[in-house]
């Protein structure tokens, strides 16, 4: 293959790669978090698989027209071809980096407001407490207390202040993307915004023993209304 020949196909891989980098913004996520990671996800497949497919295309191509050399000759250096890899390798790398950084720095996946903030009437805020082996629920300024449970409301913030009583569990919810280490004598917040009520089972992602496999809860995403109602009854029946 000559070297504008090469620099031709890398041209094309790098344009099939901006079309397929655009986000594409599917239906049918549990939360905001969820849909950040898995949208992302999506596009570094989307990303990966032209470039795999080239690089074993001319793997395969090449073993395949070599085949029968029995005289194989030492590779001449080929300027263009070099700077056009190492200026391809560039582009992918900063085009995965960018994209990459726009979803890990977003709030919904990493946290860095830790405060407890039962003022903003927008923000749900829950402290959520591992014990061998179940997990409590204490909505902070509500004054209720859950166990094994989590109710959320549909479509509002909500920060869940994650930590331990004896032991260094994690707080794993795979259907909304959530995970996050509860450590004793320290809380990690993690936000998100449920956008479909539903069911979820939480699970302990942190061996602590013999327990640890029961180690499970469930999370209820409900509607606003549903949710000051449970509020309420929670409150009535710990009087
Ligand atoms: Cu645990």
């Amino acid at each position: 293959m000559s070297s504008k020949r090469t620099a031709l196909a890398t041209l094309l891989g790098l344009g099939a790669l901006a079309l397929f980098a655009d986000p594409v913004l599917a239906q049918g996520y549990d939360s905001t978090t969820e849909e950040l990671i898995r949208s992302l996800n999506n596009q570094l497949l989307y990303m990966a698989i032209p470039i795999t497919v080239l690089v074993e295309g001319i793997l395969i191509y090449t073993v395949w027209k070599y085949r029968n050399n029995d005289e194989p000759k030492p590779t001449k250096e080929n300027r263009r071809l070099e700077i056009s890899w190492t200026i391809a390798t560039a582009i992918v790398l900063l085009v995965v980096g960018y994209a990459s950084y726009g979803v890990m720095a977003n709030e919904y996946v990493s946290t860095s407001q830790t405060e407890f903030d039962t003022q903003n009437e927008d923000v749900v805020d829950v402290e959520v407490v591992g014990v061998k082996y179940l997990w409590e629920f204490n909505y902070e300024g509500e004054n209720v207390s859950n166990q094994g449970t989590l109710v959320i409301p549909n479509d509002t913030d909500v920060r869940l202040h994650v930590t331990s009583e004896d032991w260094i569990h994690a707080l794993h919810v795979p259907e909304m993307g959530l995970k996050q280490d509860a450590m004793p004598g320290q809380t990690n917040t993690i936000v998100t915004h449920p956008t479909d009520e539903d069911n979820y089972t939480l699970y302990c992602a942190e061996y602590c023993g013999v327990g640890h496999s029961e180690m499970l809860g469930e999370v209820e995403v409900v509607s606003q209304e549903e949710y000051d109602e449970w509020l309420d009854d929670q409150r009535n029946g710990s009087d």
